[in-house]
């Protein structure tokens, strides 16, 4: 199909009928504003927003933020805040159109603004997906605080950070008079709510000043597989949407959100949009870090090891499958209550279904990235609470340890892996003052405390099964060694 239009408000008209937003777009006046305005928030929440607001009305526009780069702003801007969901896989490509987003801010060039954003008594929620990393916690989930981090919160410098935008604007919004609100974090972090509420606590004590009444931090388990947009992405959401979209989201047919029903200033009706409103997110939360996230990680370590591209290469490699269902039926399921009705081998069923979908182009480096913010929702967790049972995760094990040959920088083939990961420097340092054997390379690992924590570190039995099998993989590689275990 020939494209002629550029995605904007002038060329809804020519766009067909189920390209189009489902809302008017500026048509929605802001409820919610959203600090990251990454691929995963467009592809999720916005949809589930637009959805509710069509379906059910109310003035839930949503106020993007980008943290650093404003790029993103720049483009979105020119298409009049539109932009383009491609789902791909199972069928041909869908694109459709968003038009919820009512307003912009940027976190890095104008922190006031985004601070006066949130103060503003017609905002009622604002929501986060922003990665695990930029909340600046340690894995007990306290605040790493250093004089930047100081400053930024009492004020002596500008809040470009999560924790200190988060503080400055509920300090602001309460001498303001501004209404209940609640803080939304939508990063795949365990307790996600319950967490932010107490980094939030302990940033404002820094600050000098108590929580204010009516701020509610509800914990919310999100799901939908969203890679990277790549050129060949773009390509296909202009064919597919029949106008040229410079910042499309591509996004697999699955879409999940769980939210725990505390909302003091009220809500969009995402129930309307297919979202589960719940009295407690936990099970949920469980599976989905667990026996989804969990288990993508290990699919991403083994295949990079392996000089495979794509999550969906990874789980094509001989026995791949079959030690995925290993490691969820032995090692996860046991330390997951799921919810009702569902069964946690049966949901990592459909994780690795979904993994396979080769249209996502879903990177393993892009799921590897991050290792050590992961890694303890992900594994760490269910690996200490089958230790604390007396059983030793034997696959949880490996995939730790095929973590930390990836953190060595060196796929099998001697290729270089890069290690994006904020611990990169630690970890480096640890790894170069061992010895280069399994030994060396675990104990050096285990200790890098911000990780692993005493209580795994100083696990003999566990210690023991990571330098197996980082030997296994160091002596025979990742193919031969997933070959003969699936
Ligand atoms: C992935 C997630 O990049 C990653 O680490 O595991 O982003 C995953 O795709 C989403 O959580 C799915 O909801």
């Amino acid at each position: 199909m020939a494209v002629t239009y550029r995605l904007g408000r002038g060329a809804l008209a020519s766009l067909p009928e189920a390209s189009r937003p489902a809302v008017s777009p500026g048509s929605v006046r802001a409820g919610i504003v959203h600090l990251g305005l990454g691929a995963f928030h467009r592809a999720h929440q916005a949809v589930f927003t637009e959805d509710a607001v069509a379906a059910s009305g109310g003035d839930w526009g949503i106020i993007g933020v980008a943290p650093r780069s404003r790029e993103i702003l720049d483009k979105l801007r020119a298409q009049d805040g539109l932009y383009s969901v491609l789902t791909v896989g199972g069928g041909p490509d869908r694109a459709r159109t968003i038009g919820i987003l009512a307003g912009f801010g940027h976190a890095a060039g104008d922190p006031y603004g985004v601070v006066a954003a949130i103060a503003d008594p017609g905002i009622r929620i604002v929501s986060m997906t922003v990665t695990e990393k930029a909340y600046r916690m340690d894995p007990a989930g306290r605040l790493l605080l250093d004089d930047d981090l100081r400053a930024q919160l009492t004020g002596q410098a500008p809040p470009v950070g999560v924790p200190a935008l988060l503080a400055r604007a509920l300090i602001r919004r309460q001498a303001a008079g501004g209404g209940p609100l609640t803080v939304l974090c939508c990063d795949n972090m365990q307790g996600n709510g319950p967490r932010i509420r107490g980094l939030v606590a302990q940033a404002l004590e820094v600050a000098g000043v108590d929580m204010p009444a009516g701020v509610a931090f509800p914990a919310t388990m999100v799901d939908r597989i969203v890679p990277a947009t790549s050129a060949d992405h773009i390509r296909r959401a202009a064919v597919a949407l029949g106008a040229e979209d410079t910042v499309p989201v591509v996004a697999e047919p699955f879409t999940q959100w769980v939210i725990e029903d505390d909302f003091p200033g009220g809500r969009p009706d995402w129930a309307a949009a297919g979202a589960v409103l719940t009295g407690d997110v936990t099970p949920w939360e469980l599976c989905k870090l667990r026996a989804l996230n969990g288990v993508h990680s290990a699919a991403a370590y083994l295949g990079a090891l392996a000089g495979r591209e794509y999550i969906a290469d990874s789980l094509e490699m001989p026995g791949m499958t079959g030690l995925l269902r290993r490691f969820i039926a032995d090692d996860i399921a046991p330390t997951i209550e799921p919810p009702s009705g569902v069964t946690v081998t049966g949901y990592g069923e459909q994780s690795l279904q979904r993994f396979a979908n080769r249209e996502l182009g879903h990177r393993n480096l892009q799921v590897a990235m991050d290792g050590s913010q992961k890694l303890p929702y992900r594994m760490l967790a269910a690996i200490t609470e089958r230790r604390r049972a007396g059983a030793v995760p034997v696959w949880g094990a490996l995939m730790v340890a095929a973590w930390m040959r990836f953190a060595r920088g060196y796929a099998d083939s001697g290729a270089r892996l890069p290690l994006d990961d904020p611990l990169a420097g630690p970890i480096r340092d640890a790894l170069a003052a061992a010895p280069d054997t399994p030994a060396g390379a675990v104990g050096a690992l285990l200790g890098v405390d911000a990780i692993f924590g005493p209580e795994l570190a100083g696990d003999a039995a566990l210690r023991s099964e990571l330098v197996r099998w980082y030997g296994e993989l160091d002596r025979h590689g990742v193919v031969a060694t997933v070959k003969g275990l699936g």
